[in-house]
């Protein structure tokens, strides 16, 4: 990784200096400066991640774990490297444990159907809950489809955390899997995973948290969690798309059929029978999207050296800011007031539909997500059909904060509220 500006603790200064590793963060939109807070749609990639992705192509494209010509080598060991960064940054036993997937929801999926599939049957129960994001739901209605599994599902109640009262009570002797999110897409509420983890464990129920959004935000460390499974994407952690990762513990991961068959996951193949490869790549059938994991690898580098105590001390400030500054705002409500959040600001506007508030939004060059951020089921116990939604990333700033509030009030002005 190449660093332009190595930072410990955060101010505004140095805060300029994250945000000149951004090189998107310079553009105008409809003549205006970018204020980008879509940041858990996608985070935006510093310039280091965006080099090491085209080195691959331009000095070393090869594929990997395949030939013995020096390409491929150079190529299998930055792709391996990546895998230990990813094991050092969420603190897996071994780099056994770190499957390259496409996403988040490639890597639940992976586990409905090679760990839930192989093992569930009918009256077995799955535990989500009320504010899973649709690809911790759906890959779990597919698997009760096919095995006659259910779902039980944790309310949320109305400032948007888990009634925990009520996850205690939908554990029982027919449950087999907790499958929750670390923190809401949504609302930004962190979720008491400890604790879920805690009580599931006391009746040796495995545990996979859907940690997408937390990735980017907090400090993961997969021993001290002891969480069974956990999933995220490449993208959100300033990395490339079409990348992330699916931690998990070793004994289940070797214990479970392979997800998908082809090259690479195989030890020997013949007609009559197959034997397939040790862990990790049993996994990894066919070739992987191995610039993005070397890209991903230099993400967790560029996020690593700034670390993640000054990352969320300044993400905090700003979400309280933000808050403090948005609630003074007539008519707009914030949704998801729960007491431990990321920065995430989902808010609604009395007399404006979502969607128009982003469109006159980005017309002053403000980018935020409007809409039911993939957890309709949320949004149905919220009682709306969607939200506005603002992000916040390492290289967001109080000035942008400001730029969200006044384009609020134009849009009330355009729509003479
Ligand atoms: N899951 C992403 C979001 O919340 C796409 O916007």
């Amino acid at each position: 990784m190449k660093l332009l500006n190595r930072v410990s603790h955060y101010d505004d200064v140095q805060l300029q200096f994250w945000r000149s590793d951004f090189p998107i963060l310079k553009t105008k939109v409809h003549g205006k400066q970018l204020v980008y807070l879509d940041n858990a749609a996608t985070t935006q990639k510093p310039l280091t991640v965006i080099e090491t992705e085209q080195e691959y192509y331009r000095n070393y494209n090869a594929n990997v774990h395949r030939g013995i010509h020096t390409l491929s080598q150079t190529a299998t060991e930055a792709f391996e490297a990546a895998r230990t960064k990813v094991q050092h940054l969420i603190n897996a036993a071994s780099p056994n444990e770190i499957i390259f997937v496409r996403g988040t929801t490639e890597g639940v999926n992976l586990v409905a159907q090679s760990y839930g599939r192989s093992r569930f049957q009918a009256n077995d129960e799955i535990i989500l809950s009320q504010m899973e994001h649709h690809s911790n739901i759906v890959p779990w209605q597919i698997l009760c489809q096919q095995t006659g599994a259910r779902l039980r599902i944790i309310p949320v109640n109305t400032i948007g955390e888990l009634q925990m009262e009520v996850f205690e009570s939908l554990l029982n002797e027919h449950t087999r899997l907790v499958a929750v999110t670390h923190v809401s897409n949504a609302l930004g509420t962190i979720n008491p995973v400890n604790e879920i983890i805690d009580q599931a464990h006391q009746r040796n129920i495995p545990v996979l948290l859907d940690g997408a959004q937390a990735i980017a935000h907090l400090p993961v460390d997969v021993q001290e969690l002891d969480c069974d499974f956990y999933v995220f994407s490449g993208h959100k952690l300033y990395g490339p798309t079409g990348v992330g990762v699916l931690f998990g513990k070793a004994a289940l991961l070797d214990a479970m059929p392979p997800y998908q068959g082809g090259g690479d996951m195989i030890r020997s193949v013949s007609f009559e029978n197959t034997s397939y490869n040790t862990l990790p790549y049993k996994f990894e059938a066919g070739t992987p999207n191995i610039a993005g994991v070397i890209a991903l690898g230099d993400a967790v580098d560029y996020v690593t050296s700034i670390g993640f105590e000054a990352i969320g001390e300044h993400e905090q400030a700003l979400l309280s800011y933000a808050t403090q500054r948005m609630g003074r705002i007539p008519g707009l409500r914030i949704i998801g007031t729960a007491v431990k959040k990321i920065g995430i600001l989902s808010f609604v506007l009395e007399g404006i539909h979502p969607h128009d508030i982003g469109t006159i939004l980005n017309n002053q060059g403000v980018a935020i997500r409007t809409g039911h951020h993939c957890t309709m089921p949320l949004m149905e116990r919220l009682g709306l059909p969607g939200t506005a939604r603002a992000s916040f990333a390492l290289y967001n700033t109080r000035k942008e904060v400001d730029a969200l509030v006044e384009a609020i009030y134009k849009a009330k002005e355009v729509f003479k509220l």
